[in-house]
């Protein structure tokens, strides 16, 4: 009988052991170092794809590490990997999923077979759907149930389903020239729902309930409250006006009283953190304009392209990922944040925290074993500069961690007054080089300091970043952006040998506050049988609220 060796652990592989020695060798030359015997390393160490210009040259490695990288990267098989996604095979295993947000963005007529189906056909279907909608409500053919236009369009989502869409239009919604106003509330707090529709007259405002599974308690308490908020000013019939579907459950859609003429699918195939690229997306297409939204998606392709086809030294994503494990897994750092220099990109951290942490956020391979030997996916964190510099920046500059960083910036900016784009873009040329080559005591001394402040106000430096540049933020290179980091999030999650396609740790949240409404809402004292801290926790909360313990 033919035996076939077994697949070595990761931490086994003579690749990462060739990494741990390199980084021995490594881990402490600084980055003034570094650049003192390469001077012509940042003019090397740099990429351009799609629209976007990385310089990785400030960070702690040289060609070598780069090299020793891509060898681990071709022994985990990521390109395999990245094959079989892009072609549709179920690489997501505990959910016996295919993983293809990738077809989302496929041009029409591309073929992208599942099942023996060709799911591009149903992805330009449901586009074509949601550019009609979403023309017609632009150009007020959609009325509300009074015959007025829509002004505003609410999603209400959560997770996957809010953040992407959300993100998206703060970023571009100078794009869709205020025709529509897009609001979000995802929170069961009532007080996002409160907040995000004061003000506006319900005749013309309509909402998009965005859910994949048409389950989840947030989402489905807040859509109630906003077809009651609709009934109560418009009567009854107004709903079906008022009120449109993102989903896969035709039924409980339908179950809520939404016409599932006015729904607009997708599949499981697509991860609720990967879906802004499909019906997800209605309500920023509706924002932005069918045609910016086709940009968007065109800036998905070029990136999709790009990570298929360029060999993985010079392959954006791919060498993100890479640089993203030397520092987790052998400098040991924990977390990276993302510092986009742009305010239209306030959300763009928190966005990517959920890509990535829910992504790779794994403590067992794919077949099941526990990990024990290396650190997944790190803590992503960020807000946009410069305002972090007057902040937190003080413990990247002078703490005692690593923090990784990834710097975000754009030629021109979309709103110019003044000076004000040179002034931001100044800082987001100085941050990196201060943090990648700091101020020495000897330096600080020259400056006429005293001695015993001296160390107070040394910067040891030598704190890596990427730097990523762009022309200018537009829908497509928002696309390249995220896709970018889509793929990134994939090199790393394939190379630690984990599912990065399922959340067992969202679904676990899912049923867990289910249990205990109930016991909150119980007009009588409930009979409590959880732990002693959660126990009290819930009678003070009663008593607070005046109800029988
Ligand atoms: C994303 C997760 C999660 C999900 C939300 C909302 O990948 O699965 O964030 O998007 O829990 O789920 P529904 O779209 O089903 O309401």
């Amino acid at each position: 009988m033919a035996t076939t060796d077994p697949v070595p652990q990761l931490t086994d592989r003579p690749e990462w052991k060739a990494l741990q020695a390199h980084h021995a060798e490594i881990q402490d030359r600084h980055l003034r170092a570094l650049f003192a015997e390469d001077p012509g390393r940042g003019e090397r160490m740099n990429l351009s794809a799609a629209g976007l210009y990385l310089d990785y040259s400030k960070n702690r490695l040289t060609d070598e590490t780069i090299g020793l990288l891509v060898q681990l990267a071709e022994a985990c098989g990521v390109t395999d990997g990245r094959d079989a996604m892009f072609a549709g095979e179920r690489i997501n295993i505990t959910e016996n999923r295919a993983v293809l947000h990738t077809a989302l963005r496929a041009p029409k007529g591309a073929s992208v077979m599942l099942d023996g189906k060709n799911v591009v056909d149903d992805v330009h279907e449901v586009l074509d759907r949601m550019k009609a909608f979403a023309a017609s409500v632009r150009d007020g053919s959609w009325t509300g149930h009074t015959g007025k236009r829509i002004t505003t369009v609410i999603n209400i989502g959560i997770g996957g389903s809010d953040l992407g869409p959300s993100m998206v239009w703060d970023a571009l919604s100078p794009f869709g020239d205020h025709v529509v106003e897009c609001r979000y509330v995802s929170n069961v707090d009532s007080v996002d729902f409160v907040e995000k529709t004061r003000g506006l007259d319900p005749a013309q405002t309509l909402f998009v309930i965005a859910s994949k599974t048409f389950t989840t308690l947030e989402t489905l308490a807040n859509a109630h409250t906003a077809r009651d908020w609709i009934t109560n000013a418009l009567g009854d019939e107004a709903t079906p006006k008022h009120f449109v579907a993102v989903s896969t459950n035709a039924d409980e859609v339908a179950k809520f009283g939404i016409d599932t003429k006015n729904m607009f699918g997708f599949w499981d195939w697509v991860g609720g953190r990967y879906s802004v690229d499909s019906a997800v997306g209605l309500s920023t297409m509706v924002g932005i304009g069918p045609d910016h939204f086709d940009e968007l998606l065109a800036g998905f392709r070029e990136m999709d392209d790009h990570f298929r086809e360029a060999p993985l030294a010079e392959n954006m994503p791919a060498l993100l990922g890479l640089i993203g494990v030397w520092y987790s897994n052998f400098f040991g750092a924990e977390t990276v944040a993302i510092l986009p220099y742009a305010q239209y990109l306030d959300r763009l951290s928190a966005y990517f925290q959920q890509l990535d942490m829910e992504s790779d956020g794994k403590s067992v391979r794919r077949d099941g074993t526990p990990i024990t030997d290396y650190s997944t996916g790190p803590i992503v964190w960020g807000q946009p500069g410069t305002n972090g510099q007057h902040a937190y920046y003080q413990l990247i500059h002078q703490g005692t961690r690593l923090i990784p960083a990834d710097f975000i910036g754009f030629a021109y900016s979309n709103a110019p007054l003044g000076d004000h784009p040179d002034l931001l873009m100044s800082n987001f040329f100085a941050q990196p080089e201060a943090l990648a080559f700091g101020k020495t005591a000897e330096q600080v001394a020259a400056e006429g300091v005293p001695a015993e402040q001296v160390p107070h106000r040394t910067f040891n430096g030598n704190h890596p970043t990427n730097s990523i540049l762009a022309e200018r933020l537009t829908p497509r290179t928002l696309g390249n952006i995220i896709a970018l980091y889509e793929h990134k999030i994939f090199t790393q999650g394939w190379i630690w040998d984990i599912n990065s396609f399922d959340q067992w740790g969202v679904e676990l949240g899912k049923v867990l506050a289910k249990r205990i409404i109930p016991e909150l809402e119980a007009t009588e004292a409930p009979h409590l049988a959880h732990d002693s801290s959660t126990s009290t926790l819930i009678r003070k909360y009663r008593e607070m609220l005046g109800r029988p313990v």
